[in-house]
């Protein structure tokens, strides 16, 4: 077919080229006639043109990655939140506007194609969310990576709002065609579990019991304006044949041995939508051990291939655990290198420790793995070893080190001998880590005085910090064109992979054309999700109210409660005095409650009811407006943020450990209400305080109110707006059919994240959120400034600091990704030797 989207100029050659190629992959990839194709016929068809430029890149960057014998970066993580694929990989290989002239040319809009692609839900929240930017990211800043992860074939619920309360359904995201994926035949693994072990002389035996089979599918993720591609290898699960129970069969017992392949396959069928409370389920030790050996047999695999064997694994191999859920890669490479490999402990132990690198994302003890020695020892007998051998080793050291203090060991062992024994995966993960970092400076600093405390006493040197960012293609140049736009007339169109660039524009904050366009285009995109609220749930808004938006997980850390109290507040105050000069204002949410999730759920509902309630009082005359929009997701977020010209982020100070939604909302102008909390905390230094809204207790003075014995009552009884709200929510006014139904929120829940201590000043500071929105021209400033200095906050900053400080892997030269022949080029001279790894 040759390289026929080389050049993305328009002119109607090159259109002619693009609209045949969309026509061949058409009828040849998908056996589908013009005349009959659906508009998802038409997007698989120029989603599988593009990818053929990305395969290219692909090939390209993997022989270069081969040749140089460079470091690479394996990101594992259970969870990724990858978005839609389409407008990403075109913008990436610069072909957006040939391919919607083609497009249009064949008679379809190319947004309405856009629209069809679905969007994988195969995360819950921000962790999943950031490890697809880091994959954007690191191919664009050229750092060889290949991500790691579960194909689930349900993700994350689908959230309907019924009567006001969440319903869930499953999400089965596949049954839509989905053909940016290729899958691997020839990439399969064992994956084995349960059985015995027993002793030969020095070598340990593993007989399993269990075996499943596990089935790669890869993603391309190709870098920004660059050839160099990476890729992100996705594993589901399959019963192979050595799980029919043999004697089932031959006993002619069809059914029985056909079960059993149902229950091996179950370990990828499902996401758990629960990022708050662990759970020792087991199914779910089962899909974190089948991604850990799935994605370790495939990296040694490849490094031996590469290299000839494992001895110098960790020079080239950089594993990164995001957070402690890949965690028992640790064992697994062990158990690889001593059983398979024949490699000694301490020659084992020394590779491993020089891999591994781990990022906590959680100072909540509720989220912290712990999982019972006795169900290791049923479905990982050989990797309970292995723990309880690098446990031993490790507590000779710190005893060695500090022999006078005896608790210190108890703390420190990686088995809490308290109650029922469990190994304690993150004390595991920081034990083997060449480097643990948190996820924004006030978090690490935390991580390091709470949870870690012992271990920072022990080593030193290994603690450190890299603030979470958010990749700019994604969250301007696809979300928010008008805003791309403008910067690329004021700053130069390098920002997309040098977000620095937008410290120019500081000197036009007070350019009133700069101005002038900026609200523009915050009005249209507001007008644009007005338009969407409206044709999906029959609400009404004024594009010209304050748009302020709280989407994230519904969590009562998060606060979305405090965000409703302050709502009811000022609906007391406007009907107390109808005839003040208000603002008008629309309070948006969205997020999904984990479905076990009692008292997150009741919020959702509260915010519903008091929508409902609300939302059809005449006296108020729309000067407020309460929307829920259901489902959120990654596409969801792509129209809301740009929406947005209040952000809100709420959290408990010490709670949130960065949040990366605050970034994307900056970055799109939008200012923020938020504690000091998370990366809040580095947006405030960046964007000056007069250019946000910080309100709350600090970290310290939670502490000491809890020290105290917090008590909420103390506030609800001397705040006569707390005090009002909260009787109204307590007594029935916005749910008169149940007068009871919130009788067990706030109050009687203790309010443990001290919700009633900042609402005086959350409300306040919102006070001064709506006076300052009367001053058209100050807010526009403000946003200006706001965007001007979230350079920072670019995930290309953050994967480059991981790579120097924490990896040791060097970018890719441009040189060395141009010496590797183009594929078009081997495949016509077919006497050069292709060894494709
Ligand atoms: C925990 C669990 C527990 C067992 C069931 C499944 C599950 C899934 C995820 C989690 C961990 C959630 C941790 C998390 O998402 N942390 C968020 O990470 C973001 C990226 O660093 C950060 O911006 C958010 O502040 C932080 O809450």
């Amino acid at each position: 077919m040759g390289n026929y989207l080389s050049e993305s100029y328009l002119s109607p050659e090159n259109i002619q080229n693009v609209k045949n190629a969309i026509l061949y992959k058409l009828v040849f990839a998908l056996g589908v006639e013009p005349r009959e194709a659906s508009n998802r016929n038409w997007l698989n068809a120029a989603l599988r043109v593009v990818r053929d430029l990305s395969t290219e890149s692909w090939l390209q960057s993997r022989r270069g990655q081969a040749a140089n014998m460079s470091r690479r970066v394996y990101y594992l993580s259970m969870e990724f939140l990858m978005g839609r694929t389409f407008s990403n990989a075109m913008i990436s290989e610069g072909v957006y506007e040939v391919i919607r002239a083609a497009l249009d040319e064949l008679g379809h809009k190319l947004e309405d194609i856009i629209d069809e692609e679905g969007d994988p839900g195969l995360g819950n929240g921000g962790l999943g969310r950031l490890a697809a930017c880091y994959l954007d990211s690191l191919a664009t800043m050229k750092i060889p990576a290949i991500g790691y992860g579960i194909q689930y074939e349900y993700g994350m619920f689908r959230q309907e709002i019924r009567n006001g309360e969440q319903v869930e359904y499953p999400d089965y995201w596949m049954d839509k065609e989905f053909a940016w994926p290729y899958i691997r035949s020839s990439k399969r693994f064992p994956i084995r579990f349960g059985g015995r072990t027993w002793q030969e002389g020095k070598k340990t035996h593993w007989q399993a019991e269990e075996e499943i089979i596990a089935q790669a599918h890869d993603q391309l993720i190709p870098g920004f304006g660059t050839s160099s591609t990476n890729s992100l290898r996705l594993w589901s699960a399959h019963a192979g044949d050595k799980v029919f129970g043999l004697a089932d069969f031959n006993r002619g017992d069809y059914f029985s041995a056909m079960v059993q392949q149902n229950s091996s396959e179950n370990v990828s069928r499902v996401l758990y939508p629960d990022d708050s409370t662990y759970n020792g389920r087991e199914l779910r030790l089962r899909q974190e051990y089948f991604l850990c050996s799935a994605s370790v047999q495939d990296i040694i695999r490849r490094h031996e291939l590469e290299s000839g064997s494992c001895l110098n694994l960790a020079e080239k191999v950089a594993i990164h655990l995001n957070d402690t859920h890949p965690t028992l890669a640790i064992p697994e490479l062990m158990r690889i290198l001593i059983d398979e490999k024949g490699y000694s402990w301490e020659q084992s132990w020394n590779i491993t420790r020089k891999t591994f690198f781990y990022t906590n994302h959680t100072l909540m003890a509720e989220a912290l793995e712990t999982w019972p020695v006795e169900m290791v020892a049923r479905i990982l007998p050989r990797h309970l070893q292995i723990i309880f051998e690098i446990n031993e080793w490790f507590l000779k050291k710190v005893s060695e080190k500090f022999p006078e203090d005896n608790d210190l060991i108890r703390r420190v062992s990686i088995i809490d001998e308290n109650g029922d024994r469990r190994i304690r995966m993150a004390w595991l993960a920081v034990i083997a880590s060449g480097k643990v970092n948190g996820v924004a400076k006030i978090h690490s600093d935390l991580m390091v005085e709470s949870i870690f405390a012992d271990f920072a006493k022990i080593f030193p040197d290994r603690f450190t910090n890299v603030t979470n960012g958010v990749t700019p293609r994604r969250w301007i140049q696809i979300a928010n064109p008008g805003l791309a736009s403008i910067l690329d007339k004021y700053v130069g169109k390098d920002w997309r992979t040098d977000l620095s660039q937008l410290d120019k524009l500081n000197q036009f904050v007070d350019d009133e054309d700069l101005q002038e366009q900026i609200s523009a285009v915050k009005i249209e995109n507001k007008r644009k999700l007005a338009r969407y609220i409206e044709s999906t749930q029959g609400i009404k808004l004024n594009p010209e109210a304050i748009f302020d938006v709280q989407i994230k997980r519904i969590h009562q850390y998060k606060r979305q409660q405090l965000n409703v109290l302050h709502i009811v507040a000022l609906y007391n105050r406007i009907l107390k005095n109808p005839s003040a000069n208000w603002q008008p204002r629309v309070f948006i949410f969205a997020g999904k409650a984990a479905s076990a999730y009692y008292a997150a759920k009741k919020v959702i509902r509260l915010i519903n009811d008091v929508a409902a309630v609300i939302n059809n009082d005449s006296r108020i005359n729309d000067l407020i407006k309460v929307v829920f929009i259901p489902n959120y997701s990654v596409t969801l977020a792509q129209m809301i943020i740009p929406a947005a010209d209040i952000s809100e982020q709420i959290s408990l100070a010490g709670t949130e450990a960065s949040g990366t939604s605050n970034m994307k909302f900056a970055l799109n102008g939008a200012l923020t209400i938020g504690t000091l909390d998370g990366a809040n905390v580095e947006i405030l230094d960046c964007v000056g305080q007069e250019n946000i809204f910080i309100f709350g207790n600090t970290v310290e003075q939670v502490e000491e109110l809890r020290k105290n014995g917090y008590s909420p009552y103390t506030f609800y009884e001397t705040d006569t707006e707390l005090n009002e709200a909260i009787l109204q929510i307590l007594n029935g006014k916005f749910s008169p059919e149940e007068p009871y139904r919130y009788q067990d929120i706030i109050l009687d829940s203790g309010d443990y994240y001290q919700a009633c201590a900042d609402f005086r000043s959350y409300i306040d500071t919102q006070d001064k959120v709506a006076q300052y929105f009367g001053d058209k021209t100050a807010w526009t400033r403000s946003a200006i400034i706001n965007i001007a200095n979230m350079g920072y906050f670019s995930s290309d900053r953050s994967v480059l600091d991981y790579a120097k400080n924490i990896w040791n892997i060097e970018p890719t030269s441009d040189k060395q990704l141009s010496e590797q022949p183009k594929i078009l080029d081997i495949i016509k001279d077919s006497n050069k030797v292709i060894n494709l790894k």
